[in-house]
Parts: structure tokens; sequence; C-alpha cells
């Protein structure tokens, strides 16, 4: 909705432009009190501490607003061309430490509310973060709009404003109980709503044809529709005076209240229609690899896809724009299958409202479309059954069909009437049941599909996607994942900052393959020192906190061995259980002298799918494992297992600046690229994994000798699929696994009932779809090999550095260039 036209203001302060408080301890003072007084209305000696952190939060937002407000402006004014990032998901974060860092505001906000009694750190534990995302995905998007706006790049995250995010992960006798996460629930003091750019989306009913003065054209008869109210969300670049913003929409009913309906003493009946439509925006689905096809889900999808582009269409856009121009204007960059419905949707809108020709409308679309993959598993990639579709989006499922006709078309043009390739490339597939294939649709309409990691990209046109590669040659590109230096070094590891920038100056937060001029001090023993004795402080630091968090004890001195994703089969979070219980059983056995083992902390880190019943049943089997170890006096001081529930980004800021090792351990092939593994390097941890995902471009950077490389790489693990894989096999042959195996098989984890972890022990002996039992050996020899590095502290810390050094490259910033160079041609506007 253009800006309403006011009359022209005569009041000078009107005329003037938006201006931020004075940046002083004062200056800040005088806001935070207002902010409590007047819009908190508390005193401060009645005020509680929810509400001197809302009034905080008011406060560093004052401060942005004048930029936001002037960015909104120069964006709208300059009509450049920008991003829009279509996200299911956004893994913010907490917000409060971001916002005072990126306003270079930190210590005088520290100072000022010192002068006022108020511990900030306090405030800062109040804070609940935006659980928006599962995991990969969802954190990504939120390092991509974070480095977009520090790069002065024109662009909008939209996505959806889920009223309760990633459930909380408890755990009830070691296994995963999953709490709602009611994260508004003590307000939500960075978000701005605006009723008033409310979008009607529909939904359901049925198509017709009519004639237009002799032009047959078709219109959609929805049978229900809600409203999608969008809420504003500032995304401040680091101290570059620029904000973005992200737009999340919620779902109110068009008509939230009955009121003849209520006076006729049906209630429930009256705001039905409310409960109904704010379902759409209620829950984030916690899948993150398989879809369960959900009608709810594919409504939330169209749902924020169609208001956005309504929104970008209606807001963004000049008055009369000549939407022939769009591809030069915008792009709308799919995270993902997950937004692919808005394809059909711009054409619904270029064609059935604009009245576009088809043909205009398809060479539009193809040219503001660009489709991002971040998975390689078949059973992650989005299909929609033509029924459903059919149902809840019958215009949208017509267009499909014609871009699927006249996609194979050319098809046949090119390759004539070769009906496998012709099926194997449809859009629409008929078997199990008639079904859109959303990556196809993507494919075909993007004018760009990337992958997130060489390897990943490669494997998406040899394996995932070859038809598609050979049919459209330039099309397909790759821009591996990178992470935003701000969150993840500048705040999570203010120690090893501050070396840095005593060595380097302040520069590479923005320009982070600055940090390659450290080699040279990993030859300084004094810097090494001060280097070690930054890890030894993050380590305490993580202790301090999982005692305080959950009562639990890292082992001092400990190598801290982490693992922290979501608990799935192919990242292999058993082949950590089975590596943890050789060791364990080498001890209780007395095979293996206690002395022998480096100390090691193991720390895990996982959240499950409800609705994945093994990778919950690998949780338990962890947490049992962990009691076991962790009370027998055998491996007392040797070994520890903690597995701190409900793994978050705020739990992941303490875990990875404290990590000696990084476990990257997925069976070559299946991850698409892994972030986590970023940010450990660039935190000074080593690595132990695989070469799959990003992991290949991380040791190509760091070196051989600087990276613990173990297991298959992906052509072996082909090969030996091919040649049939016999798990059970390495269980006879390999004397350690068996025992490890035999081991938990017995109940000595689980009171010595047999059953409780049988289907684990039987999975891996006779099915083991991603090769934990294959690649064991080579990862319990890496793991020595880890053993005997780690014994010489300060070549480690060398090794540590030079990790540092040479990750500069896995900046999130250096993603946006790369998608710019190869996708957007969205170039920075200083
Ligand atoms: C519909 C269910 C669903 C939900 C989410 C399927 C797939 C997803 C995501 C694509 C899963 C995901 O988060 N993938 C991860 O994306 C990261 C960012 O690119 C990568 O680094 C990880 O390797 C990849 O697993």
């Amino acid at each position: 909705m253009a800006p309403e036209r006011i009359s022209p203001a005569k009041h000078p302060l009107a005329l003037a432009p938006v201006t931020a408080p004075p940046s002083t301890v004062d200056g800040f003072v005088r806001e935070f009190l207002n902010n409590l007084n007047f819009r908190q209305g508390v005193a401060l000696s009645f005020s509680s501490g929810n509400d001197r952190y809302l009034a905080l939060a008011e406060t560093v937002r004052d401060y942005l607003m004048a930029r936001w407000l002037e960015d909104q402006r120069r964006q709208r004014e300059r009509q450049a061309k920008g991003v829009c990032y279509l996200s299911a998901e956004y893994l913010l974060g907490k917000q409060l430490d971001n916002n005072l860092l990126a306003s270079g505001l930190t210590e005088i906000a520290t100072e000022a509310l010192a002068s006022c009694g108020i511990d900030i750190d306090e405030l800062r534990r109040l804070e609940l973060e935006p659980g928006l995302g599962n995991g990969g995905l969802g954190r990504l998007a939120a390092c991509f709009i974070d480095s977009l706006a520090t790069m002065s790049v024109p662009s909008i995250g939209y996505g959806l404003r889920y009223e309760y995010g990633i459930f909380r992960q408890t755990f009830v006798d070691g296994q995963q109980v999953e709490q709602p996460d009611r994260w508004l629930a003590m307000g939500s003091p960075w978000e701005f709503p605006h009723p008033e750019a409310a979008q009607t989306i529909s939904f359901g009913g049925h198509t017709e044809k009519y004639d237009d003065d002799g032009v047959e054209r078709t219109r959609w008869i929805p049978a229900w529709n809600v409203q999608a109210v969008p809420f504003n969300y500032m995304v401040p670049g680091y101290q570059n005076g620029r904000v973005n913003t992200l737009r999340l929409w919620s779902a109110v009913a068009t008509n939230a209240f009955d009121l003849g309906v209520f006076n006729a003493g049906d209630y429930a009946e009256a705001v039905r229609a409310q409960t109904f439509a704010s379902n759409i925006s209620k829950v984030l689905y916690p899948e993150d690899s398989t879809p369960q096809g959900k009608e709810l889900r594919l409504q939330q999808q169209y749902f924020f896809v169609a208001a956005s582009i309504r929104d970008f269409l209606d807001n963004q856009l000049s008055e009369g724009y000549d939407l022939a121009n769009l591809p030069n204007r915008v792009i709308f960059q799919l995270n993902d299958t997950h937004p692919v419905i808005a394809v059909p949707e711009l054409m619904r809108v270029l064609v059935d409202e604009r009245h576009l020709e088809w043909a205009d409308a398809w060479a539009i679309t193809q040219g503001c479309f660009a489709y991002t993959c971040h998975t390689l598993l078949p059973e992650a990639l989005e299909e929609w059954s033509v029924d459903l579709l059919g149902r809840l989006l019958p215009r949208h499922l017509e267009i499909i069909f014609r871009i699927n006709e006249e996609f194979l078309a050319a098809v046949r043009e090119q390759f004539g009437d070769d009906e496998l390739r012709i099926r194997n490339m449809s859009i629409v597939g008929e078997y199990p049941h008639r079904s859109v294939r959303m990556a196809y649709l993507a494919t075909v309409a993007g004018a760009k599909v990337n992958g997130v990691a060489e390897l990943h990209s490669q494997l998406l046109r040899d394996k995932v996607l070859p038809d598609f590669a050979e049919f459209f040659p330039g099309k397909f590109t790759n821009v591996t994942n990178g992470v935003t230096p701000r969150r993840f070094l500048r705040l999570a590891n203010p120690g090893l900052s501050s070396l840095i920038t005593d060595a380097l100056g302040p520069r590479w937060v923005t320009d982070l393959e600055r940090l390659r001029e450290l080699e040279a001090y990993a030859a300084d023993p004094e810097f090494r020192a001060a280097f070690a004795a930054v890890k030894a402080h993050n380590k305490v630091r993580l202790a301090t906190e999982l005692k305080a968090r959950d009562g639990l004890e890292v082992g001092d001195g400990h190598l801290l061995d982490v693992m922290v994703k979501r608990l799935h089969e192919y990242k292999r979070q058993m082949l950590k259980v089975l590596h943890i219980v050789t060791l364990y059983e080498g001890i209780a056995s007395g095979r293996v002298a206690a002395s022998e083992i480096t100390p090691r902390t193991f720390v895990f880190g996982a959240k499950a799918a409800p609705g994945y019943a093994m990778a919950k049943r690998i949780i338990h089997l962890i947490n049992a494992v962990g009691s076991v170890v962790n009370d027998d006096p055998r491996v007392e001081g040797r070994l520890k297992v903690l597995f701190p529930p409900n793994y978050d980004v705020t739990l992941a800021e303490y875990v990875i600046p404290a990590a000696d090792l990084s476990e990257q351990i997925s069976l070559a092939g299946k991850e698409a690229s892994g972030t986590g593994n970023m940010k450990f390097a660039l935190n000074g941890a080593l690595t132990i994994g695989t070469d799959d995902g990003a992991n290949v471009e991380i040791r190509e950077l760091v070196g051989d000798d600087n990276f613990f490389l173990f297991g298959m790489t992906e052509p072996e693990v082909e090969a030996l699929w091919a040649k049939g894989y016999r798990p059970s096999e390495y269980y006879q042959t390999d004397a350690d696994l068996r025992r490890a195996m035999d081991l938990i098989a017995s109940g000595a984890f689980s009171g010595g009932d047999r059953s409780t972890f049988e289907p684990i022990i039987s999975n891996l002996l006779y099915d083991d779809r991603f090769m934990v039992l294959a690649d064991y050996a080579s990862y319990v020899a890496a793991q020595k090999t880890v053993d005997a590095a780690y014994a010489d502290q300060d070549a480690w810390t060398r090794s540590a550095i030079l990790n540092v050094a040479r990750c500069g490259y896995f900046s999130s910033d250096r993603s946006m260039r790369d998608y710019i160079d190869r996708i957007w041609h969205t170039p920075p506007t200083p």
C-alpha cells in the first residue's frame, strides 16, 4: 500500500529527518527510563526484570529506528534491483546482543544500565530466542539476511511468524519429550505489527473460464480466505548505518468473530473462523528431512508466499511499474522447495489479475526466481498430491499442468519421444499417486539452481537432477554456504575476537578473509599461549553455563569432543556412540588402562523430529550411555558424556567457542553442506570428518595436517552399495565393534533390559543404510590420531590457529557475494 498521502507537514520537527537518541550514557539512560516509565508503564523501583528487558530492547530499537526508516525510504526511492528471500524458516537466535553490536551500543548500554543499578547480563538471560526454524536451512537464512544488511544489499526476508517455534526439548528418563515453544509469552519487543498492510489470502473453491472482450480468461472463485498480517523485524547491518527488513506473516480470520452466531449462543462456532485461520501460522513443522505432506503445511507455504508476492508488487514497486521489467527489479530466492508454490502464484497474478499474455508472464517468472536445494535425501524432496493441490489451490494446479505441458513439449523437441525421459522429467509424477514434484517445478522455473557446497552441487547435477542438468546446461551452479562472523565469532567468542583485533585490527568482522594474516601468528609462542588461554576460558564459561542450566559437569582439563546438530541417522550420531562405548568397554573390561585414554568430555546437542522414532531411540541411548559412564568410578575423570537438552542457537554460542574437536561424521554424499562445521573451525576447533558436504572445502583450505579425515568417499560409498553392503560382516570381523555393540545389546545401558535398544542394534546389523559399521574402524583409528595430536598441546594450538586463519572463506558475506555474482546481480547500494 503506497504510503497514504498526508497533507504537507508544517511543524519543523515533522519535517526534520528522524534522528537517533544521543549515543551517550546519559542519552541511553534517559531513553531507557522513558521506555520503562512511558512504554512499560512502571517506575524503575517497581519494575520487573521483564519490564527492564523490554524497556532495554525498546531503547536499542529507538537507536536503530532512524536508520531503518531512512533505509526503507531509500530502497523504495531508488527502486534498485533487490533480493526477496523466501524462507519457511528463520532461526534468528537472541536479538538483543546482535542489535547492540550492530548499533555499537554494547558498552554504552552496559554502563547506562549499571548506573541504574541493573546488570545487563540478567536482562540478556530473560530474552526468549525466536526458534522459527529447525536447523541448518533456517539458521542459514538468518546468517544470509545479516550479511545482506551488513553488505548494504537491498533485500527483504519474507517468512512466517509462527506463534509456536521449534519445540522445547526436555528429557524424561533420558527420552525426548516435546514442550510447546511459547516464545511470545513475555512480549516480543523486536517486532512491529502492521495490520494496515494485511493481505487477503484465498483457498479452495474452483476456477471458471470467462470471455473478456473476446479474450478467454480464467478466474478463481475461492471458498474461503484469511488475513495475512505482516510483522516487521529489524535486520541491522554491522555498524554501517543500514537496517533491512524481515517481514513475517501471521494469520488471522477475515471476520474473527461472528456476533450473530455468538448472540445465537453458539460461542465456539462464533470464533471457529478465527481458530481455523490462526492455525495456519500457529506452529512450525518440526520435520527437517521427511515431509509429512500435511494440508496445513501446504496452506502455510501458500499463505506466506502469496502475501509476500502481493506485498512486493503492491508496496515495493513504484506506481504503474512496468512488470515486464520485473526481473531487473527483484529476484525471489527460493530457500529450498518450501516456497516454490510462489511460481504458479506469480503466474496467476500476472495472467489472471494483470492480464499479461501467458508467454510474457512465463518469461518474467523465469527471470524472477532462483532455487537453492539444501538436501540430498530423496525422501526430503517435497511432492504434493494432485488431489490436495486441486482442492486447496485449483487455479495453481491448472497453471502447473500448463507449465509442465510446455516444458515436456520442449523436452520432446530436444530429445524426441523418449517416454522414459519424459516420465522422469515430468513435474507431475504418476506413481505411487499423481503428485507435483516441487523440486522439478523449482528447477524448470528458476533462472538458476544451486547446491550449497561443491560436492553437493556436483551430486545435484550428476545424481539428483541429471536430466535437468543436461537439458538446462547453464542453469546449475554452486554457492557454498557460510556463517555470519558477527554472531558466531565477534559475539559468541569475545576472547578470540579481541585477540584477532589486537593482531589484525577490527576490519576482519566484515572482511573475514583477513583472518589469513593470522597464519604468521601460529608460529608465535606468545600468541599460541594467548589463544590457548582463550580456549580454556571459553571452556570454563561453558562449564558454568551447563552447570547452571542443566546441572551438568564438564570434565576439568578434558578434551571437549562436541557433536551438535539435528538427530538424523545420516549424520551418524550412532558412530559417535559406538566410539564412546568402545572406549568405555575397553576400560570397564580391564583390557585398556584408564590412563591410556585421553580424558574427554563428549557433548551432544540434538533435537529429533517428534515423529522420527529411530532418532528418538538414539537420543535415549545417548542419555543411557551417559548416565552409566558418568557414574562409573572406573572411568572417573576419564570419560564424561553430557547431553544438555534443547540445543538451540543460544547454547551453540556457548558450546562452539569451547570445543576442541568438531564432529562432522555424516556418510559421504549425504550432508548437503553443514554450517556447524564452519562455525567450529572459525572458533579454533579441529574437525574430525568425512569428505562430505563443505568438510571437503574446509579440509582443502586448512590442509590435511590440520584436519582428521576418515571414512569412505562418496564414490566409495556408491561402489560398496552397488557391490552389496552386508553390515553384519563388519560386526563379525571387527572385535572392538562387536564388543561395543554386544555391550549395548546386553542391556548394560538399560538396566539389563535387552529390548530397549535392540531395534538400534538390529538396524545396524541388518540395514545400516548410512554405513555406520563400514566406517567404524577408520573412525576409531582417526580418533586415536586425535588423542596423539592432543597430547602435544602446542602443536594442537598451532593447528587450531591455522584453522581459524584459513576459514575466512566461510563467511556468509562471501556466500552473498557469490549469489550476487552468479545468480542475483543485485550489487550493494552503498
Ligand atoms: C519438508 C521437510 C523438510 C524441512 C527442512 C525437508 C528438508 C528441510 C531442510 C532442507 C533440511 C535442512 O535444514 N538442510 C540442511 O541445510 C543446511 C543449509 O544449507 C545444510 O548446511 C545442511 O547440510 C542440510 O542438511
